[in-house]
């Protein structure tokens, strides 16, 4: 079995601060030589990608924040291993307490070097899934020390749905910000990350991350995953894209479960599966 197809012992304590926080870390989720492949292949996808942006000078806020490749485990049979390995799956599951997870989609994010900050913003404002389950997995792929930058989460921010109407940018930076303010959210990081850590968050949880002043490439993958059972909620505005791309148009009330969203935990191998 390798690692990744097998389980990771999870510190209650991560359970506890992620419902009460909305956010934790699982540090040596898996460990670099593990990684290591996994890290050489997704850089090379967003290399490639990356060739096809304007300078960032010349990119809006939320461009500059990072470059983003979507759905890799589409693109690649490496990826794809990472991606839809049980032990993040198990993982995502213990901690929103729920019976088994369907992969929703991932995507890499990396901040260049001198990259902008990410704005405030709450990632459930796009996505048209009618349950409070949904957890994103943050993986660097190389160690992010402090100068360049982890997320920061406003914690307990989970429990008031959604909190503004804005999505990423220069609006949601601001009025986020005064929310925050108005409502004494305090604000957390996990601070300095390894590769192979990982924080994970819900998808209420306000969050941003910082500009990249050094010259580090933060090289991130996330992983996002919503509770088996979970049906298509209401598809608006915001959210008509991810219904198009991840969700097969699904009508509004039926079950998320398109040819994009495997099961991953538990895995359909185990007994009853
Ligand atoms: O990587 C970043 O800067 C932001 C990531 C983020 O917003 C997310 O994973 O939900």
């Amino acid at each position: 079995m390798t690692v990744l197809e097998s389980t990771f012992n999870l510190d209650p304590r991560c359970v506890d601060e992620y419902e009460r926080a909305g956010h934790t870390v699982v540090r040596g989720l898996i460990d670099r030589e593990t990684l290591e492949p996994f890290r050489v292949e997704i850089e090379r996808e967003v290399g490639e990608f990356a060739q096809s942006m304007a300078p960032i000078e010349d990119r809006d806020t939320y461009h500059q924040a990072f470059v983003q490749v979507p759905n890799l485990w589409q693109r690649s049979e490496t990826i794809k291993e990472f991606v839809l390995a049980p032990r993040f799956a198990q993982v995502a599951a213990d901690l929103m307490q729920v019976e088994g997870v369907r992969l929703y989609h991932d995507q890499a994010l990396s901040k260049e070097p001198g990259g902008g900050y990410t704005p405030w913003h709450q990632d459930q404002r796009y996505w048209p899934l009618d349950t409070t389950h949904t957890i994103t997995m943050w993986m660097p792929l190389v160690d992010v020390p402090d100068e360049v930058g982890t997320m920061t989460f406003a914690s307990g921010s989970h429990r008031h749905g959604e909190l503004g109407p804005w999505v990423i940018g220069d609006e949601s930076e601001a009025g986020f910000a005064e929310i925050v303010e108005h409502l004494e959210l305090p604000l957390h990081t996990h601070g300095a990350l390894r590769a192979g850590d990982a924080t994970f968050h819900l998808g209420w949880t306000l969050h941003r991350a910082p500009a990249n002043g050094t010259d580090l490439l933060r090289s991130v993958m996330t992983i996002i995953w919503f509770a088996d059972g979970t049906r298509v909620g209401r598809v608006g505005p915001t959210s008509i894209f991810d219904h198009h791309i991840w969700l097969d148009q699904i009508p509004e009330g039926e079950l998320a479960a398109g040819p994009l969203n495997p099961r991953l935990w538990p895995p359909s191998s185990w007994p009853g599966g």
